[in-house]
């Protein structure tokens, strides 16, 4: 129990964030509790066990640049880590910086309430614990509320059911089973290779093709980490000042200006290096401009369909939204697997899901029988977890109805109306259209920065001011104005979760530009924020 007790900062989430965070708070001498659900650190790489899991950004750059002990003593064995290698850095992190001490696992916070006379938060846990903070630092990652798909039955079907974002610590063979699998995002493209080598049937039920690039993942080799450890300083300032957290060379050409032959040069040396950020950088316009964006792809149609034996399977795994505009996958040996006899797509577009049965799942078309179901059906992303905490501002405001039509953030740090309240990587902030260990270290170091501030001011409370936050708003959705990504029905957009507001959460404006403007605003004395006594 942990009634009663009062510390400078409460953290929800010991993922990527919530670890660094603690890490950077005792190093301020700020005292701090972390409160995480599952049974140790990690959080999405907690959480996300299924068959394949892996990143999408190489591992050299997707770890922690805080300390440089631990980027020299850190051993990676992938270009692509998988989830238990990610996993095990997690842990390797924890136990370095002696940080398990300072979480409470097993603990899930189950609201928060502002007292505007005491400036504090009190916060409780579903055990019923309550902590009394002065600051509220929500790190529970942007793709964390997982979600079932709203088909009637769910609960009927006989056999065993699994969602990627759950999946058994023990692990699940598939051997000679039947299996269905709903959902083609990352999760689907990554695992479905690796089911249908166990599963006697494997049918995958499509609602949106993905774009997804051969991941070409392989075992580092000693003298690429060499150097990089050599080199790590001035990559990590690249990674800062890039797009997404990744530094490329900057596009120069628009693909519109050059001829078919160089594109498809230019197209097939993206995909040959297994690199998304190769891909969606290929020429400047892919993201803004949609003529420019269909010769993309068109060039993955081919793809596929070089790939793809039957040119009907093919047709239906070639995606007619812009490239880029929904997150793009990397895989291994995705489209391959749909030569393989014993596995068969259904297009929910032509023949729409009915219900989940006893035995299986009905379309439109038929009646599946299967042994197991896999739902891959993804995240209410960036708002869910958020929201799913009672979280009450000023006046008993609640967090979850003022974002009713739509997240409202200043800088994607903070929210009106709700004082002392951190989000790391929240909406409003380029958090999933960057490396994300980026993105957590810059919020990181810019809350720990703001609260050392306040103190050495001898202020207490910080919080957006509700002109500010309207204006980055509008900004966010101008530059998502400027770009294809409203075109498609993505979760970025909230479009998977019925109901949800239709806005562009994330900011689009890249990681260097986004940098550059945190740091001006806590240069001008944390401009747009109110900081009171
Ligand atoms: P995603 O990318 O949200 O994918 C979920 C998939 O499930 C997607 O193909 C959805 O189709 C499908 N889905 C969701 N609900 C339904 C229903 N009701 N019926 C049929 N199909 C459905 O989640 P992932 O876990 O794969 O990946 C999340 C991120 O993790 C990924 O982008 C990477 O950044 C890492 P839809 O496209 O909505 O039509």
């Amino acid at each position: 129990m942990t009634e009663n007790r009062s510390v400078d900062v409460v953290i929800v989430g010991a993922g990527f964030s919530g670890m660094y965070l603690l890490h950077r708070l005792r190093r301020q001498n700020l005292s701090a509790v972390v409160f995480e659900a599952g049974t140790d650190v990690g959080g999405t790489w907690y959480w996300n066990r299924y068959p394949g899991a892996r990143v999408d950004v190489e591992s050299l750059a997707y770890s922690y640049s805080f300390s440089e002990e631990l980027e020299q003593e850190y051993e990676w064995q992938e270009r692509y880590p998988t989830q238990p290698e990610i996993l095990r850095y997690a842990r390797h992190v924890a136990d370095r910086f002696d940080l398990r001490r300072g979480i409470v696992f097993r603990t899930r916070v189950s609201g928060a309430t502002w007292d505007d006379q005491a400036r504090t938060w009190l916060v409780r846990t579903e055990h019923q614990d309550a902590v009394t903070a002065r600051f509220l630092v929500m790190a529970t990652g942007c793709l964390s509320a997982s979600k079932m798909p709203e088909i009637p039955g769910l609960e009927s079907f006989k056999g065993a059911t699994y969602h990627t974002a759950h999946w058994p610590h023990e692990g699940v063979d598939f051997t000679g089973m039947r299996v269905g699998i709903v959902g083609t995002g990352s999760s689907g493209v990554q695992s479905i290779p690796v089911i249908a080598r166990q599963a006697a049937e494997l049918t995958v039920f499509q609602r949106t093709p993905a774009y997804s690039l051969p991941a070409r993942n392989r075992a580092l080799r000693s003298d690429e980490i060499k150097e990089m450890k050599a080199n790590y300083r001035k990559f990590r300032r690249a990674q800062r000042e890039s797009g997404f957290g990744v530094p490329v060379p900057e596009p120069t050409k628009s693909a519109l200006e050059v001829s078919e032959a160089e594109r498809d040069a230019t197209f097939e040396t993206a995909w040959e290096s297994g690199s998304l950020v190769n891909l969606l950088t290929a020429y400047k316009d892919l993201a803004t401009d949609q003529a420019a964006n269909d010769t993309a792809r068109r060039w993955i149609h081919r793809k596929i369909h070089d790939i793809v034996a039957d040119p009907a399977v093919a047709d239906d795994l070639s995606p007619e939204y812009p490239v880029g505009t929904k997150r793009p996958c990397l895989d291994t040996g995705y489209y391959e697997t749909y030569n393989l006899p014993h596995v068969h797509l259904v297009n929910l577009q032509r023949t729409p899901l009915v219900e989940v049965t006893e035995k299986g799942i009905r379309t439109a078309g038929r009646e599946y029988e299967f042994d197991a179901i896999v739902y891959a059906t993804g995240f209410d992303a960036m708002t869910g977890a958020l929201t799913n905490v009672d979280i009450r501002g000023r006046d008993g405001l609640s967090l979850k109805e003022t974002w009713n039509a739509g997240p409202r953030t200043y800088l994607g740090i903070g929210s009106a109306g709700f004082p002392n309240l951190f989000m790391i990587t929240g909406p409003g902030s380029p958090s999933v259209l960057s490396n994300m260990v980026v993105s957590i270290e810059q919020h990181v170091d810019w809350v720990v920065d703001a609260i050392t501030h306040l103190d050495a001011q001898g202020l207490r409370v910080i919080e957006p001011a509700q002109e500010a936050q309207d204006a980055w708003v509008a900004h966010v959705n101008e530059i998502a104005g400027y770009t294809l990504y409203p075109k498609a029905n993505s979760w970025y957009m909230g479009a998977n979760v019925p109901g949800k507001p239709r806005v562009f959460m994330p900011y689009a404006g890249g990681v260097g530009a986004y940098r550059k403007k945190c740091d001006e605003v806590a240069a001008k004395g944390y401009e747009g924020f109110r900081l009171t006594v």
